[in-house]
């Protein structure tokens, strides 16, 4: 049977997870806490060297970053088809998918941490705070840690992640209101693609992010209607780790508002 290394509040595990659903495939989790630091353990780093979820294991090969994964899911099982027919909506397909790896998903940790993980860290004490920074090994992150954990909001890469955000989201509701869904009059990796991302936005209290995009509104709707995300997106998130994320989120709002408003000036 297919294992996934997976985690509840990772959005690429969730990502899979979603495919995985969707294409009503049989697997078995092994469940990795990145948020206790199981990704450095060295039996992990075997399966994926860049200390990160998800990864797959089939056929006796390892498989891991997220959109390869659901695309090989997608072209290896029988099951709903998430790719479009022709080869040029598949392009437009991959350029959704390649704007979800570049730059979402890139804006979405410090976006997180300076909303909720980042009061978590603090309210441990300022030992557990260095403790925390120095437990990443990469001297890069542990600079921005430092930023999202020192300075919150006013980190430096905080405006340009909530920028990623709202851009995003106008193109998409853009897109939207020719077509269903982001590619064409059907279901595809997509919008699977972006479905996490929506959802840790709303999770956070964000939702007023789309209160003027009614083509992205309808779209999470049908998103969030379909069987397949209740379980991908919250079967494996702790129910704390859930309210804790949205009551965070309602705190950081007028925040989140001052760089919004900053940011379409
Ligand atoms: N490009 C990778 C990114 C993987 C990634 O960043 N995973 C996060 C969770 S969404 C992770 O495991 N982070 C580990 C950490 O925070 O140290 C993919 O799409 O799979």
């Amino acid at each position: 049977m297919l294992e996934l290394y997976h985690h509840g509040s990772s959005v690429c595990a969730a990502k899979v997870r979603l495919v995985l659903t969707e294409k009503a495939i049989d697997w078995s989790g092994r469940y990795v806490d990145i948020l206790a630091g199981e990704q450095f353990a060295p039996e992990y780093l075997v399966i994926n060297p860049r200390a990160a979820v998800p990864a797959i294991v089939y056929d006796g090969a390892i498989l891991t970053e997220s959109t390869v994964i659901c695309e090989y899911l997608e072209d290896r099982f029988a099951g709903p088809r998430l790719k479009p027919d022709s080869p040029l909506d598949q392009a437009r397909m991959r350029l959704w998918t390649k704007l979800v790896d570049e730059e979402i998903h890139p804006a979405t940790r410090p976006v997180t941490y300076v909303t909720t993980h980042r009061n978590a860290i603090l309210a441990r004490g300022e030992a557990a705070v260095e403790e925390h920074i120095a437990s990443d090994p990469h001297p890069v992150w542990r600079e921005r840690k430092r930023g999202w954990i020192r300075q919150g909001f006013d980190a430096p890469d905080v405006a340009q992640a909530i920028g990623t955000f709202a851009r995003v989201l106008r193109g998409m509701d853009a897109a939207l209101a020719d077509s269903e869904w982001l590619v064409g009059d059907g279901y595809t990796l997509a919008d699977g693609a972006l479905t996490p991302y929506a959802n840790r936005l709303e999770m956070l209290g964000l939702s007023a992010m789309w209160d003027d995009k009614p083509h992205f509104a309808r779209w999470f709707d049908a998103v969030k209607a379909r069987p397949s995300f209740r379980p991908a997106l919250f079967d494996y998130l702790p129910e704390d780790l859930r309210e804790r994320m949205l009551a965070d989120g309602r705190k950081a709002w007028p925040q989140f508002a001052r760089i919004l408003a900053e940011t379409n000036r």
